[in-house]
């Protein structure tokens, strides 16, 4: 047995109950052999059994008063998983399906992810299983501030920097940093995604989405072509789905579906974007409420939205919703290239499937980047007490997602990996960013 299965063998064992957290390491390790044969003395100094184990975890209790006066009582998580390159950088997700599993699966993404952005950030991850949706702003509030209170003792702008990720916007960002300040007495750059008046980057709001965009064009140039008349599927409407959507729409695509946890729309004369930042980033609505702005568009309740024929699927609502079937309607409607905007949407059956017929595919940790990427350029923007143009941002986030895909494009040119003359973008990612954590945990020592 080869190295990397060997540790994965006993991570299986040992992480049993944590399937998110299996899969992720599954992609990672499987991918990384090559490069364990060409370097002996990781085996020697443990590096993967240290890779896959987090520096720290930390679960504690969010108890909150709702509007009833009834008290609530949620888990909170923060994973610090590695902090070779950088402090702990990851977002904090609140959802009702959030457990440990869950936050270790992002939390080991995160670590290769902001290893690719170029830029000095480990991995970490946290968050909570509170449900934001139907909860008043008083009520969210309340939740915030519980949980800062016993996050803040863990994290710090030179420690550990949280940021949003599912259910975890601006208004959660500020309710945050609120409590934060107010405990340490310390104003700093101790979260990102933080308003435009308080120390928030322009651009970190669109980076994610347009980040995935610019990294798929680079694709697309290879494949001697663009999103200009392209047909594109996108998952999710929240904060990557829209300004993935956006870019698409300014790059000359049609996005023509969105999704979310209950239906999908499609509107085959292209989305109204406006109506969906009004349903979802203002009213807080449901999907299905963008009949009432363009009545000729369809609802259909229910997963389904990788049955829509298309060009071009970015995923980019959750873990695991892209599945064998979803790949195989996908490859017969003709469809060339799936990045992902998502972390880990796509099952590792279904990666395979579409790599196998075809397809040119980019993983989440490569694609997605630009969201935490531009995290780091606001802590950047934090330490210098300075604020750059939207341009300035916008550029360097461009100039990064081509240095990603540049990256992972070469470790597959190394390692010889790719599908039908397509490089390899998993392994490559996986490998190129693995192999800077590895040095640097290298010439730490036995850390
Ligand atoms: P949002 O909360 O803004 O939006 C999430 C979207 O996905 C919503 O439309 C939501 O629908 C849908 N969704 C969430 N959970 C499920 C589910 N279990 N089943 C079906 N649909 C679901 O989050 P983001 O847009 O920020 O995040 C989307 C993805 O992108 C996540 O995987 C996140 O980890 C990843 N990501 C985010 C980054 C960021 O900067 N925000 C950076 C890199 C990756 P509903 O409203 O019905 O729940
Ligand atoms: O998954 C991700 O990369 C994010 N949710 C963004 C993290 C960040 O620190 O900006």
């Amino acid at each position: 047995m080869s190295y990397a299965q060997d540790v994965l063998a006993k991570l299986k064992e040992k992480n049993a109950n944590e399937p998110e957290f299996i899969q992720a390491a599954t992609e990672v390790l499987t991918t990384l052999e090559p490069v364990f044969e060409k370097h002996p003395e990781f085996e020697k100094a443990s590096l993967l059994e240290r890779i896959v184990e987090p520096e720290r975890q930390v679960m504690f209790r969010v108890p909150w008063v709702d509007d009833n006066g009834k008290v609530q009582v949620n888990r909170g998580f923060r994973v610090q998983f590695n902090s070779a390159i950088g402090p702990y950088k990851g977002g904090l997700r609140l959802h009702p399906s959030v457990n440990l599993g869950i936050i270790k699966f992002l939390g080991f993404e995160q670590i290769f992810k902001n290893s690719l952005t170029t830029l000095p950030i480990g991995g970490g991850k946290g968050g909570s299983d509170f449900d934001p949706k139907g909860k008043s702003d008083r009520e969210v509030m309340a939740f915030c501030q519980s949980f800062m209170t016993e996050l803040y003792r863990h994290i710090g702008a030179d420690t550990d920097v949280p940021a949003g990720d599912i259910g975890t916007g601006a208004r959660e960002i500020g309710y945050m940093f609120g409590q934060y300040k107010r405990i340490t007495n310390q104003y700093e750059g101790v979260l990102t995604g933080k308003g435009l008046t308080w120390g928030g980057s322009l651009t970190r709001t669109e980076a994610t989405g347009y980040g995935l965009v610019y990294f798929a064009n680079e694709m697309l140039k290879d494949l001697n072509t663009d999103f200009n008349g392209k047909t594109v599927v996108v998952s999710g409407s929240g904060n990557v789905a829209i300004y993935a959507t956006q870019k698409v729409q300014q790059l000359g695509g049609k996005v023509v579906a969105l999704s979310d946890s209950n239906g999908y729309i499609y509107d085959e004369e292209g989305i109204d974007l406006a109506a969906v930042k009004e349903i979802k980033e203002v009213k807080r609505g449901r999907i299905k409420e963008y009949l009432e702005y363009r009545p000729n568009a369809k609802y259909t309740e229910g997963k389904g939205v990788w049955t829509i024929k298309c060009d071009i699927a970015l995923p980019c609502a959750t873990q695991n919703e892209l599945l064998i079937d979803d790949a195989k309607a996908l490859v017969a409607n003709g469809c060339i290239l799936v990045a992902e905007g998502a972390n880990m949407p796509t099952s590792l059956d279904a990666t395979k499937y579409l790599q196998e017929n075809g397809v040119y595919f980019a993983p989440g940790k490569a694609a997605n980047a630009g969201g935490v990427a531009t995290s780091a350029l606001e802590m950047s923007q934090n330490s210098q007490r300075l604020s750059w143009t939207f341009e300035e941002v916008d550029e360097k986030l461009h100039n990064i997602m081509i240095s990603i895909y540049k990256a992972a494009y070469a470790a597959a040119e190394e390692y010889g990996k790719e599908f039908d003359g397509k490089k390899d973008l998993v392994s490559g990612a996986n490998i190129a960013g693995f192999m800077k954590v590895a040095d640097a945990m290298m010439a730490q020592g036995v850390c």
